[in-house]
């Protein structure tokens, strides 16, 4: 079942929190089949949210995205499956909710780039889901535990 095994980091932003949209993105997420195997609602502070978008410092927006991601709790989550950095990513949309497909989470619950809602790793940033795993997860508080439905989720999972 390794290639059903690749995890990515998530987070519902605190636009999303408190637009009451945790449970609603946390249901996109199990009704694709993914497995969640940790999740805590939690208050980034500056020095975790400098380290998580240290990629943006010296850009123009770098202190507003600071202060939108302090300005109240988050619901950080890893969620586990084939492909999963990249399927999350497509089901969040662009950076840009106004330039995001109806049926993405940023196209369907966003219209401002400064207040969109979620965030994925970067698929296309070698090893950026590990990292932020790492940055917002002790390594015990993620479950290792049998998603019975994997069997009717995956064709080559054994029944
Ligand atoms: P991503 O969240 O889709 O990966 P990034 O380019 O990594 O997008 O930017 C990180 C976050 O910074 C975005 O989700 C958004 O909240 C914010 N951001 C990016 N570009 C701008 C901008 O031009 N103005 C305001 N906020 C921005
Ligand atoms: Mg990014």
């Amino acid at each position: 079942m390794s290639h059903h095994d690749e995890r990515t980091f998530v987070m519902v932003k605190p636009d999303g929190v408190q637009r009451g949209l945790i449970g609603e993105i946390v249901s996109r997420f199990e009704q694709r089949g993914l497995k969640l195997v940790g999740a805590k609602f939690m208050q980034i502070d500056e020095e975790l949210a400098h380290e998580h978008y240290g990629e943006h410092e010296g850009k123009p927006f770098f202190e507003g995205l600071v202060e939108f991601i302090t300005s109240g709790p988050v619901f950080a989550m890893v969620w586990e499956g084939a492909d999963a950095t990249h399927q999350v990513r497509n089901m969040v949309g662009e950076t840009d909710p106004a330039e995001s497909p109806p049926g993405t989470i940023r196209g369907d619950f966003g219209l401002d780039l400064g207040h969109n809602v979620i965030h994925a790793s970067a698929h296309d940033d070698e090893g950026a889901n590990e990292r932020e795993i790492d940055l917002f997860f002790d390594s015990e508080e993620l479950v290792d535990w049998g998603l019975d439905a994997a069997t009717w989720i995956y064709e080559d999972e054994d029944h």
